[in-house]
């Protein structure tokens, strides 16, 4: 007979899970002992590393990736990389090892209650009953993780049931695209047929349900005007694509505004809507009908307005294309208009730095952003037309960006990634320079160095809070010498005629490194808003 341990790992390579991402404790060792040798381990020197370079491998991958945390310690250290794939819909199959059962009432040692810690951020949160229940459990697991809205699925497992006999678990086959229903779609398409002027909003599902082609074909069939949902985790339509109207505001009446135009609306693969600054408003201008086609029933449930259909987005989109009659001239008298070069001040500002990446960096460049007050900046000026370019977090828990970048390195080495980071953010999950180190994970950081919260104190001014703030700047940090300690290859740029050339040395480099470049400090807006949206005012 078989133990749990064997049997488990067997499970592990049937559903193509033989990357381990994790930080282990004494609670795991039975596990990895002796590991077989067609598994990788893949360690982060902290668990918010460890699950978020997880999230980027499965981003990259697009399918669940196998994380392996230690006991309670670890589910606390790790829940803000299990909230961000909880919001990115990513799946993620998470264990962690639980004191021996056969003392556990006692309370021992590193025993804890996990599965309720994570519960309200995971798609199934549990402990097996019985230690030959593990197996079947990450099977269960993996199944769950992967149907949509995927996301994580954790599993917490005594330390002792690893050498347990355990019989066979056979792996299944569950099919998990849901068709939407076409009665529904139906009166989309007559809404598109009777409307004067349309908008399509897209959002990352697109990408979950690989219907990239798919939202471009209907966007150009309609001569359709083409947003990004607000705060983004992902880009899903090419940037320079003469149907491409940029980002909606992340605001009730700012983003209500911006779709006044358009008497039908169609969200595709997004939530409605993501927002950040609390201005009161409609949601849209009344009157406009609104269409929410999306894969969780989640955001369905939570969407503010209009007629939604739940299922598979690229499905959806291919119905209407074949069904809704073809539009000819745009709607819109909104044609992009090409910005401005910025200009090549000291000191540098965000703008510039990103205008010379666009300038400079290989058109399937991945970018991974952690950059909150130059978020706008690297939107406007980094203009990337291919799937899978953009990368990041929609609900604002710093520490996302380096494992991420990381991640989606090891599981993308033909293309190189570029993780923009203010240098706030970069200190939520350094250790991940390490990895990259590691794992020879040829990102190229580049840490915005302002030495404050820009974005705080924008929002300090946007809302009236006032400057008279504590813990706002950032003295005394040095990211070069940090990532040096690392083993990481490391520079600053100080004058923005160095800029360009430390650029283009890194892309013709190899190997991870990081590119320290002091930047001007950001300026007074919020997320793309400023005084003329009528902000909320805390004071
Ligand atoms: C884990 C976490 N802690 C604190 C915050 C609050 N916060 C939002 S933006 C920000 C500043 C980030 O600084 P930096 O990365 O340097 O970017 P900048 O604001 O300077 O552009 C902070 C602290 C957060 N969002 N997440």
């Amino acid at each position: 007979m078989s133990t749990v341990r064997e049997v488990t790992y067997e499970v592990l390579r049937k559903l193509g899970m033989t990357v381990i991402f994790g930080n282990p404790g004494s609670t795991e060792l039975p596990l990895l002992r002796d590991m077989p040798p067609d598994f990788k381990y893949i360690l982060g020197l902290h668990e918010r590393v460890a699950a978020g370079m997880a999230l980027g491998y499965a981003l990259a991958k697009n399918q669940p990736v196998f994380v392996n945390l230690h006991s309670i310690a670890s589910a606390g250290n790790g829940l803000s990389a299990i909230v961000d794939a909880y919001h990115n819909q990513t799946p993620l199959v998470i264990t962690t090892g639980q004191q021996d059962r056969r003392h556990l009432l006692a309370e021992p040692f590193l025993s804890g209650r996990p599965a309720e810690v994570v519960r309200p951020y995971v798609k199934w949160s549990y402990e097996p009953l019985r230690a030959e229940d593990v197996p079947a459990a990450i099977a269960r697991g993996y199944y769950l993780a992967t149907q949509p809205p995927t996301g994580p699925v954790f599993i917490s497992i005594p330390m002792d049931d690893w050498t347990h006999e355990c019989a066979p678990v056979e792996v299944r086959k569950v099919e998990q695209s849901v068709l939407p229903n076409p009665h529904a779609l139906d009166e989309v398409v007559r809404a598109i047929d009777a409307s004067r002027s349309l908008a399509i909003i897209v959002g990352s599902q697109i990408e979950q349900d690989h219907g990239w082609q798919e939202a471009i074909a209907l966007a150009e069939h309609l001569n359709a005007d083409v947003f990004q949902d607000p705060i983004p985790p992902r880009w899903t339509f090419p940037r320079t694509h003469r149907l491409f109207r940029g980002g909606l505001l992340p605001a009730q009446q700012p983003l209500a505004d911006q779709l006044a135009p358009y008497d039908t609306v169609i969200v595709l693969g997004a939530p409605i809507f993501l927002y950040y600054a609390y201005v009161p408003g409609n949601t849209v201008k009344p009157g406009t009908q609104l269409f929410h086609i999306t894969n969780s029933s989640y955001h369905a449930s939570a969407a503010l307005v209009g007629t939604s259909i739940v299922g598979n987005t690229a499905s959806a989109t291919r119905y209407l294309r074949a069904r809704a009659a073809a539009r000819h001239g745009g709607n819109s008298s909104s044609q992009a208009t090409p910005l401005p070069s910025p200009e090549p001040g000291y000191p540098i500002t965000p703008a510039y730095l990103f205008s010379v990446l666009n300038r400079v960096m290989p058109r399937d460049v991945i970018i991974c952003e952690e950059c909150p007050s130059a978020k706008g900046d690297l939107d406007r000026h980094l203009l990337l037309d291919e799937p899978g370019s953009f990368y990041s977090v929609p609900n604002g828990i710093l520490g996302f960006g380096l494992p991420a970048a990381v991640g989606l390195q090891m599981g993308n080495p033909q293309r190189r990634v570029v993780c923009p980071v203010g240098d706030g953010s970069l200190q939520y999950s350094v250790q991940a320079l390490w990895s990259a180190v590691q794992n020879n994970a040829e990102v190229i950081f580049i840490v915005l160095r302002n030495a404050d919260y820009s974005a705080l104190k924008g929002f300090c001014d946007f809302t009236q809070v006032g400057r008279n703030v504590p813990g706002m700047d950032l003295p005394g940090i040095d990211a070069v010498k940090i990532a040096e300690g690392y083993g990481m290859t490391a520079l600053e740029v100080e004058r923005p005629e160095t800029l360009e050339p430390a650029l283009r040395e890194a892309f013709a480099s190899r190997g991870p490194r990081l590119i320290s470049v002091n930047i001007a400090k950001g300026s007074q807006k919020c997320m793309g808003m400023d005084q003329s949206v009528n902000p909320p005012k805390y004071r």
